[in-house]
């Protein structure tokens, strides 16, 4: 039995250290395994695309929350694939979300395209009951952000694929009558097939006159140029944390929009201490013969 590290050598230290103290007993590799045929854990942003000489692997640990940058179809049957679940992931995208929400709830890029041109303008605040916040998926992400809204007064809802309760929040599965209803959307869905450009031109256009985005989940999600169009008819404001293409160009038309705020795919980013605490859980749960925490489901592909 053994591990298999396959992300930065940094972040491996830090996993080695934490597997020396928390499972002495299991060999722990970084970059390379002198018996590939030993290793039943790997930890991997993506892993190699032949794993014909890990035949005994049993979990592949993503080092981050998504799983979407693995070709699910290629990996052998019996291979479970678990994302990373530590719990500053969520402490995080919360800061993130709400930060943006209220910015864009506040008029903030109005205001900082105001003070680039030295104008002193106020405009009109809008009650946070008025406001109705609408976040695509359901998730421990998408949970944890509706949760964090709460104390502000936005009407909140929710969109998931299957039905779901959260005291206070209209959970809906009805996609037409959730986007009617919804002032500052924010996506936070996994990429999936049925994910890959679901912001698209007909998604915008059945948003209110004056609704804004929130752009937290993946790049892919957005189809490009829908953004720009919404935009032009009648798309308030958006702040994008993933793009598409992303990175976004530096010649990107969208940097230099008043309306928008780019930030660069920094939302969350995984701690390596918590993270290897995440894979130890979850190799423990293994070996007792228990899901490890995170594992996905890979027929919905998250
Ligand atoms: P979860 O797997 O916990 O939740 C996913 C949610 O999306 C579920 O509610 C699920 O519905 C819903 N969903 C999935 N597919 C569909 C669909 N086709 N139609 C409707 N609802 C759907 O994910 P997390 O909350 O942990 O994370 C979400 C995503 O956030 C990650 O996959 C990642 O891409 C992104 N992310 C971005 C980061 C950043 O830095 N910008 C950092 C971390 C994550 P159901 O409840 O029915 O299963
Ligand atoms: C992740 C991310 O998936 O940073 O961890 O988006």
């Amino acid at each position: 039995m053994a591990v298999l590290f396959l992300s930065e050598p940094a972040r491996g230290a830090v996993f080695e250290r934490a597997f020396a103290d928390a499972l002495p007993d299991l060999p722990f590799h970084l970059g390379h395994a002198p018996d590939p045929a030993a290793v039943d854990y790997m930890v991997a942003w993506t892993p190699p695309a032949d794993l014909s000489a890990y035949p005994n692997l049993r979990l592949i640990f993503s080092v981050g929350a998504g799983v979407d940058q693995f070709d699910l179809t290629a990996l052998p049957p019996q291979v479970g694939v678990v994302r990373m679940l530590e719990p500053g992931i969520a402490r995080q995208m919360v800061q993130m979300a709400v930060m943006a929400v209220l910015a864009l709830h506040r008029d903030l890029p109005a205001y900082l395209d105001q003070a680039r041109q030295g104008r002193w303008q106020a405009r009109a605040n809008r009650p946070a009951e008025a406001t109705r916040i609408g976040v695509m998926g359901l998730g421990q992400l998408g949970q944890a952000v509706l949760d964090a809204l709460a104390p502000f007064g936005f009407a909140r809802a929710g969109w998931s694929r299957s039905p779901r309760s959260l005291p206070g929040v209209d959970c809906m599965t009805d996609l037409d009558a959730f986007l009617a209803r919804t002032d500052i959307l924010i996506c936070l869905l996994p990429l999936t097939e049925q994910t890959r450009g679901i912001l698209n031109d007909d998604l915008f256009a059945r948003l209110p006159d004056g609704a804004h985005l929130v752009h937290l989940g993946r790049g892919a999600q957005l189809e490009p140029g829908a953004l720009e169009r919404a935009l032009d008819a009648g798309l308030a404001s958006a702040w994008l944390d993933v793009t598409n293409p992303e990175p976004l160009p530096a010649d990107h038309p969208l940097w230099r929009d008043p309306r928008v705020i780019v930030t660069p795919h920094v939302a969350s980013q995984t701690d390596a201490a918590d993270g290897a605490a995440h894979v130890i859980a979850g190799i423990r749960a293994d070996r007792a013969g228990r899901d490890a925490p995170g594992l996905i489901d890979r027929g919905r592909g998250y």
